[in-house]
């Protein structure tokens, strides 16, 4: 009677142990394949941002009255200069656009703004001008993105979803944060740089 019982009992016992090691080497594998997937994954939708060139840009005004001295051009936003900025003329505020032309079909995933503007030499006059409040982004495939805009003179960073592929970009400024004074106040913008994710 033992000796039938103890052959099957080291045959269950080895089962069990070939099963458990298969059973382990499975989940491992598939863990393991798990692991692989999520870093992937995580891997291309970190890509690296790259600048994407802006070709052009023009606006629905041009606060510039000393081309010399203070030029307020339109591709002040895009001159790598946070002491630049682009300024509307006084009487065009909400309703005020900067148009982006890209020149060829790009995906834009993140944008940074420096809104009002700070000249160097003068710490103080952030308030003396108007700022971007809430601002929509118009794509070539006619969607639209509202953002709202902190009021301060450091990076912002927004991230669109809608632009798809777009050759061009308008920001449309909707609101403003007013100046302070009524000395000459225009919306002022400093830089605004669009990324691509590669
Ligand atoms: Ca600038």
């Amino acid at each position: 009677m033992n000796t039938f019982f103890i052959p099957t009992l080291n045959c269950r016992i080895a089962c069990l142990r070939k099963f458990k090691t298969q059973f382990l080497i499975r989940n491992f594998c598939g863990a393991a394949a798990l692991i692989l997937i999520l870093f992937a994954s995580h891997a291309v939708a970190a890509g690296e941002l790259k600048q994407v060139i802006v070709k052009e840009v023009t606006a629905s005004s041009d606060g510039t009255q000393n081309p010399k001295d203070w030029p307020h051009h339109p591709a002040m936003t895009k001159d790598g200069n946070s002491k630049t900025c682009w300024a509307s003329s006084t009487n065009d505020t909400a309703g005020a656009w900067l148009k982006f032309n890209i020149g060829a079909k790009v995906k834009i995933d993140q944008i940074q703004i420096i809104n009002g503007w700070i000249p160097e030499g003068y710490p103080d006059f952030f308030t003396k001008n108007h700022r971007a409040k809430k601002i929509t982004l118009i794509y070539d495939n006619g969607k639209e993105e509202v953002f709202q805009l902190q009021d301060h003179n450091n990076i912002q960073t927004l991230s669109p979803t809608l632009a798809g592929e777009t050759k061009s970009v308008t920001l449309r400024i909707d609101e403003i944060h007013p100046a302070s004074t009524g000395d000459e106040p225009w919306v002022t913008i400093s830089e605004v740089t669009f990324f691509s994710r590669e």
